[in-house]
């Protein structure tokens, strides 16, 4: 589903920006009511232009003596950039630019000749950073300024992106028969190791934040909800300080019944590539603007590439062995880290799975394979990654739904079965087989957008050293 968006009129304006370059000329000679940010003020004596912005599109206002009072002339010529103002006045078509003999008129664009002219909000100087230079600001004193950062056209496409990114996802599951839903993210028990929570008080009682719904969407499932999705906040403790962690984070999760790994993994990818295939069709105009900021940086443009199903599967135990032949010192039981998952990304550098992990080295809710032994005859999991260059991009599994089996991966894993309760005993009045993952949103968006750190793709990122604005 592309946007099919209504803009009805608000108490401050008749028409959007964007509205009004995009109705083919229709609303010229309308009068109009229009609202926004000043770009930029030019002209001096009898006229002023200016650049007006909202978050829709641009529109020059052009403002003459005579039209309106000589004191909103001067207030609109001494204007300070950034500040808020409200329009009224009549669309015409702008005067098409010269072009040379011979050569095409580029579309006809349209301005708003002003008849009154007020200002909303006045902008304080200087502004921290620039809204519309292409000057290289630190990503610190971009996200203490997020509200102004946020203002620049990329930094903009890259958060309706974003939204992109979670509607088509959200939408091709829906196609597939998973339902919403949302999970506590105050909580008793840990799902993913005990080390890296955040302690919290729920009244008189010691309580985390949740580090993923992971144990109540399976819950969800085993009350016979079938297929379920949520896309929610998790919270990580983890000390990390990397351009791809943080302490909180949007993961995007499904879960459904009867169901293996194999089967979840292709959901994945259908959605992957559903995302892919839309936002090439839809949002160009956003990938444009991100590469016009690239460009002005000197930096490659990024273009979306549809990828191709099925995405290769490079079995953990093929992985290593592919890490050993480029002669790293690696082992079967040993993690992948990020120097290794260059040396896969050299034979598959787009989106690859890499399944079928050590049992020991997947959680407690992870299902073994049967019958099926690992090099050194370890037992294999039914848990796997989705990676993208060094970058993991999610984990998931078909889980455990025999409730002896899950309570011995608890004791494995030195947990006591006795704290969750609350969980194994949806297991015991008839499980179905069920598998899921969790999919990192920041870490997809950095793929997509090309950005080298995931706080790019956050609006505002809670890390070791952030927790604010
Ligand atoms: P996992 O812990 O691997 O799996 O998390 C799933 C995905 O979430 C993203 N992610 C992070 N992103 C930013 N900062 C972090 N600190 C961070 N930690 C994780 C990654 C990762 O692949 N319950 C399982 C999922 C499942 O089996 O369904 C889980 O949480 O992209």
């Amino acid at each position: 589903m592309a946007d099919d968006i209504t803009w009805h009129p608000t108490a401050y304006r008749t028409h959007t920006l964007g509205e009004i370059q995009s109705n083919d000329g229709n609303l010229v000679g309308e009068e109009v009511k229009i609202c926004g940010f000043m770009e930029a003020n030019r002209g001096k004596g009898k006229i002023c232009f200016i650049d007006l912005r909202d978050g829709t599109g641009k529109i020059q206002v052009f403002l003459k003596q005579g039209l309106v009072s000589d004191e909103e002339l001067d207030v609109a010529q001494n204007l300070s950039r950034e500040s808020t103002i409200q329009v009224e006045g009549e669309v015409a078509e702008k005067r098409p630019p010269k072009v040379p003999d011979g050569e095409p008129l580029p579309p006809p664009t349209y301005e708003v000749v002003a008849k009154k002219f007020t200002v909303l909000s006045k902008a304080k100087t200087p502004l921290p950073l620039g809204v519309t230079d292409t000057v290289s600001i630190g990503l610190d004193t971009r996200l203490d300024n997020r509200f102004l950062d946020l203002r620049r056209e990329h930094v903009n496409s890259m958060f309706t992106l974003r939204a992109k990114v979670l509607q088509y996802g959200r939408e091709h599951l829906i196609t597939e028969g998973f339902k919403e839903i949302n999970s506590p993210k105050i909580i008793a028990s840990a799902s993913e190791g005990g080390t890296n929570l955040f302690p919290m008080m729920y009244f008189d009682t010691p309580a985390f934040l949740s580090q993923s719904p992971q144990l109540y969407k399976q819950l969800s499932v085993l009350g016979g909800m079938e297929r379920v999705f949520e896309i929610g906040p998790a919270f990580r403790a983890e000390k990390h300080d990397t351009y791809r962690h943080l302490n909180e984070f949007i993961s995007f999760d499904i879960e459904g019944a009867w169901m293996s790994d194999e089967d979840v993994m292709c959901v994945q990818e259908r959605m992957i590539h559903h995302i892919w295939k839309m936002v090439a069709e839809n949002d160009q105009e956003h990938i444009d603007a991100i590469n016009r900021y690239r460009e002005s940086q000197g930096d490659e443009p990024i273009t979306v590439d549809v990828p191709s199903l099925p995405f290769p599967r490079i079995a953990y135990c093929d992985a290593i062995k592919m890490i050993q032949d480029a002669g790293e010192d690696i082992s079967w039981g040993d993690d992948i880290d990020s120097s290794h998952c260059d040396i896969i990304a050299e034979k598959y550098p787009g989106f690859h799975f890499i399944p079928r992990w050590p049992m020991e080295m997947k959680p407690f809710y992870i299902h073994h394979v049967e019958g099926e032994n690992g090099t050194t005859g370890e037992q294999l999991s039914r848990g796997f990654d989705l990676n993208y260059g060094r970058d993991e991009m999610t984990s998931g599994g078909q889980r455990e739904h025999n409730v002896d089996e899950l309570e011995q991966n608890l004791r494995n894993k030195g947990l006591d079965p006795e704290g969750f309760t609350f969980y194994t005993d949806g297991f015991r009045y008839g499980a179905p087989p069920h598998a899921g993952w969790g999919l990192g949103v920041a870490r997809l968006l950095m793929v997509l957008t090309g950005s080298r750190n995931v706080r790019e793709t956050v609006l505002f990122p809670r890390d070791r050293s952030r927790v604010t604005p």
